[in-house]
């Protein structure tokens, strides 16, 4: 006789093969166009959105930046994105805190892929649960904003840990908040040793430059063919 407890294991295991089969599937999709695909993960507020669309101000229309919102509920971010012109995809999670590997199939279904470079994902805010799910993205990017503390990549070192780049946020704000800018480096470090670290604020403009020459240099490394997939 099989126990519940015994059962539960294989179900769970191959929940997730097939989420990760999903991924590995969008990153062949994705590679095959030579689609560079960003996953964004930050708690909610942090910036992601802001951050999304400066990108697309400054990429303008020969980025071809195409966007997948993923949101609770609402597709109030998507009609931010889609004032700038670009395709954009909203999906509700509902009960889900992070994008699942197939909404993000069903998302691109509905998109001209031939007319995409970049395909950018902002996730569910969370700093936890879209850490566990990779949606077969060539850079992950985690943002953290000067108002969360600056103690988050040792307590939440999951994201920091799989994500390529982590963006300070909201640095306009830097006096009025104390947050240790050089201890947040350190702690990415420690979780993540060759994390790539920029710090901007986007309402401000500072430090965009930077971080946007790295998304444009990987975003040609991917069109010659030399992305991570
Ligand atoms: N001071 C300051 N505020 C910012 C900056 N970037 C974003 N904000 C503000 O922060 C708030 C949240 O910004 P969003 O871009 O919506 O954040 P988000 O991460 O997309 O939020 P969710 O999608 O809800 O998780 C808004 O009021 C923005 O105007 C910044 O660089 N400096
Ligand atoms: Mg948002």
């Amino acid at each position: 006789m099989i126990s519940c407890a015994e059962m539960k294991v294989p179900l769970d295991r191959s929940i997730q093969q097939s989420a990760e089969d999903t991924a590995r599937a969008i990153r062949g999709l994705l590679a095959a166009r030579k689609i560079l695909s960003i996953n964004l993960i930050s708690s909610p507020g942090s910036g992601k959105t802001t951050l999304v669309e400066k990108m697309i101000e400054s990429f303008g229309e020969t980025g071809r930046i195409a966007v997948v919102e993923g949101d609770i509920e609402t597709d109030i971010d998507a009609q931010r994105i889609r004032k700038h012109g670009v395709q954009v995809c909203q999906i509700n999670t509902r009960s889900s805190c992070h994008i699942q590997p197939a909404q993000l199939v069903r998302a691109l279904e509905g998109m001209d892929l031939d007319a995409v470079d970049v395909l950018i994902v902002e996730n569910v805010g969370n700093l936890v649960c879209p850490a566990e799910v990779p949606l077969g993205e060539d850079v992950r990017v985690v943002l953290l904003s000067v108002t969360e503390g600056d103690e988050k990549p040792l307590k939440y070192p999951l994201v920091f840990k799989t994500s390529d780049i982590l963006i300070i946020t909201k640095t306009d704000l830097l006096p009025y908040v104390a947050f240790d800018t050089e201890a947040v480096r350190r702690a990415a470090r420690t979780v993540n040793p060759g994390i790539e670290i920029f710090e901007v604020s986007a309402t401000r403009g500072d430090g965009l430059e930077p971080l946007l020459s790295k998304i444009e240099a990987l975003r040609a490394e991917k069109a010659r063919g030399k992305g991570r997939a």
